[in-house]
C-alpha cells in the first residue's frame, strides 16, 4: 500500500472546544505522521471554494456562515492509504449516524458542527494541500 497524504481540517466547533490536541493524538497513535499544521480563519472566498460542490444545497450559506466563524485548524498528514484511513475514523457526515469510537461519533453535536473535515478521495486530497499550504 502506497504512502500518501491527506488534508484534515478542525472545524470552528472543534477549535472553540479546545479538542484539537485530543484529534491530534488520535492520528499520532494510528501512526499518521504529520507533515503540515497550521491555524486561521477561512476567508468567504476560500469556504466558497472548499465547499463549491454544495453551492446548489439549501444550507450553502449558512455553511459558509459557519465555517467561516471562527478559527480552523488545518492540517496534512501522511501515512499507507491516508485518505481512506482517516476517512473512516472520522466517521460518516451526520454524527447521529456516526459509531462511538469515530472522532464525530465521539464529538460530533450536529451535521454543521461535525468537528472535522477530511478529503475524501486522493484528488481532492492534493487540491485541499495546495489551497491550503501551497505547492
Ligand atoms: P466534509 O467535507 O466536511 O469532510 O464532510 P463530508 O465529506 O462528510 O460531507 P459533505 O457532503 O462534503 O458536506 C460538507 C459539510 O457540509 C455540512 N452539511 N450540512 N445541513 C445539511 O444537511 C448538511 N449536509 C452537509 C456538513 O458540516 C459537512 O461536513
Amino acid at each position: 500500500m502506497a504512502v500518501t497524504q491527506t488534508f484534515v481540517m478542525v472545524k470552528p466547533d472543534g477549535t472553540k472546544r479546545g479538542i484539537v490536541g485530543d484529534i491530534m493524538s488520535r492520528f499520532e497513535h494510528r501512526g499518521f505522521k504529520l507533515i503540515h499544521a497550521k491555524q486561521l480563519v477561512m476567508s468567504s472566498a476560500m469556504a466558497e471554494q472548499h465547499y463549491s460542490h454544495l453551492s446548489a444545497k439549501p444550507f450553502f450559506q449558512e455553511l459558509v456562515d459557519y465555517i467561516t466563524s471562527g478559527p480552523v485548524f488545518a492540517m496534512v498528514w501522511e501515512a499507507e492509504n491516508a485518505v481512506q484511513l482517516s476517512r473512516s475514523m472520522i466517521g460518516p457526515t451526520n454524527p447521529a449516524e456516526a459509531s462511538p469510537g469515530t472522532i464525530r461519533g465521539d464529538y460530533g453535536t450536529s451535521v454543521e458542527a461535525n468537528v472535522i473535515h477530511g478529503s475524501d478521495c486522493p484528488e481532492n486530497a492534493e487540491r485541499e494541500i495546495s489551497v491550503f499550504f501551497g505547492q
